[in-house]
């Protein structure tokens, strides 16, 4: 027996004695799916400036190349979710845009409306105190819809990127209530089979207030709405501390886990690779999602990344993301849960703690090669499948987007 398929063996025997299934663990790694924000691949940056990239994506259609090329080595990353501010068409035409995503074997995901891009938005969108800009957002909510059920998107993912910067600045109970009635207009433009995810911020572009601060008031706000209504949990939305881990339990609980924006952060909202800081908060993450849905909770949750790749090279930095992913989620799967709960049970602190540690610690790189072979992946490492197929290079010749700079080109 060669060396592989004998790590292989051996990993199925001490997941079998964790009650866990060799093959069931590969059959649901193929069946993860992460949606690929087009804005990812772009260049991006931060407030003091943005790094050109070479051969960076450049319009709509690049961004669909480069999604369809992480898709072609990890195998997960079927669907493309877009931002009607930066996937605006000239011609509001989208359905040229749907076939070309079709065309290369990929679906368009979640629609995330605008909210922050236009001058008129300087004291908000929808919870500003001016009446004309509320409406602008609302007819531009309904747009996205309309625009979502021509490519046939099933969920909106809603940033209200509004607040204040000083205390004293709005009426705080006012905005709450601007906000209610905007998110009402929007869940009621939905069609019967879509969903709307509301992410929460607890701060950024504004310092004082963010009027959908955190998940309770994303809640809150579902609550109101109606059982379509779920929050969205991007991990860079959080102060230092937060036990996202359980809020990820609470909501699942309460049947309001809609959607993951996945990124890691050291300090803010860093927008960094997944699990390039804090894998172990990951895998925690990961497991709650495991043990929720093995008890029937969250069934359909959508997985998205949302981060930018300043200094990295955009592609590797995403392919490393959605490795990270898939690995804690397979650590996640090799979670010996009778005997969690055993210890659970008898107040084993520690036990029960090592537990985890134990299935974190795991060596699951047969699970994925086993998953990535499951799905016809040109290698079991799609960081040096993509190396190795000549893409970048294929981009950085075609994409003449001017010059570098000092880099030169
Ligand atoms: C805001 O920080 C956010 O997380 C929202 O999801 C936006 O749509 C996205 O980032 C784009 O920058
Ligand atoms: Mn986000």
């Amino acid at each position: 027996m060669d060396r592989t398929k004998e790590q292989a063996r051996r990993l199925a025997d001490s997941l079998a004695s964790r009650g866990v299934s060799f093959d069931d663990a590969v059959e649901s790694l193929t069946k993860l799916q992460i949606e690929m924000p087009s804005w990812a691949v772009g260049d991006s940056g931060t407030r003091y400036g943005t790094f050109r990239e070479r051969g960076s994506a450049r319009t709509i259609w690049d961004k669909i190349d480069d999604v369809a090329e992480i898709q072609r080595v990890c195998g997960i990353c079927g669907a493309m979710a877009m931002h009607i501010a930066w996937d605006k068409t000239d011609d509001g035409q989208y359905l040229p845009v749907k076939r070309y995503a079709n065309e290369r074997g990929l679906a368009l995901g979640t629609m995330h409306p605008d909210g922050f891009t236009k001058q008129e938005y300087i004291y908000g969108s929808i919870a500003t105190p001016i009446g004309a800009v509320r409406e602008a957002s609302i007819l531009h909510y309904k747009e996205c819809v309309r625009v979502a059920r021509e490519l046939g998107i099933k969920a909106i993912g809603m940033w209200v990127p509004d607040g204040t910067n000083y205390a004293g600045q709005d009426d705080l109970r006012a905005r709450k209530h601007r906000l209610t009635d905007g998110m009402r207009a929007l869940y009621d433009a939905l069609d019967d089979d879509m969903q709307l995810f509301l992410e929460y911020k607890p701060f950024e572009p504004y310092f004082y207030s963010t009027d959908v601060f955190d998940w309770g008031m994303s809640l809150l706000t579902c609550t109101k709405l109606g059982p379509r209504a779920k929050v969205l949990v991007d991990l860079g939305h959080h102060l230092s501390g937060v036990n996202i881990e359980q809020i990820v339990a609470v909501l699942m609980d309460e049947d309001r886990l809609g959607a993951f924006h996945f990124n890691n952060r050291k300090y803010a909202d860093d927008d960094l690779i997944v699990g390039s800081v804090n894998p172990f908060e990951l895998f925690l993450i990961l497991n709650e999602i495991v043990a929720g849905q093995a008890a029937g909770l969250s069934p359909g949750v959508t997985y998205m990344l949302d981060q930018s790749h300043n200094i990295e090279p955009s592609i590797e930095g995403i392919l490393f993301s959605v490795m990270n992913v898939h690995a804690a989620y397979a650590k996640a799967l090799a979670v010996d849960r009778a005997a969690l709960a055993e210890a659970q049970g008898n107040l084993d602190v520690v036990g029960a703690h090592r537990i985890l540690k134990d299935a974190f610690e795991t060596d699951i790189a047969p699970l994925l090669a086993a998953a990535r072979e499951q799905m016809g992946l040109p290698g079991a490492d799609p960081l040096s499948a993509y190396r190795d197929g000549g893409y970048a290079q294929k981009i950085a010749d075609e994409r003449n987007f001017g010059g570098m700079g000092t880099l030169g080109g």
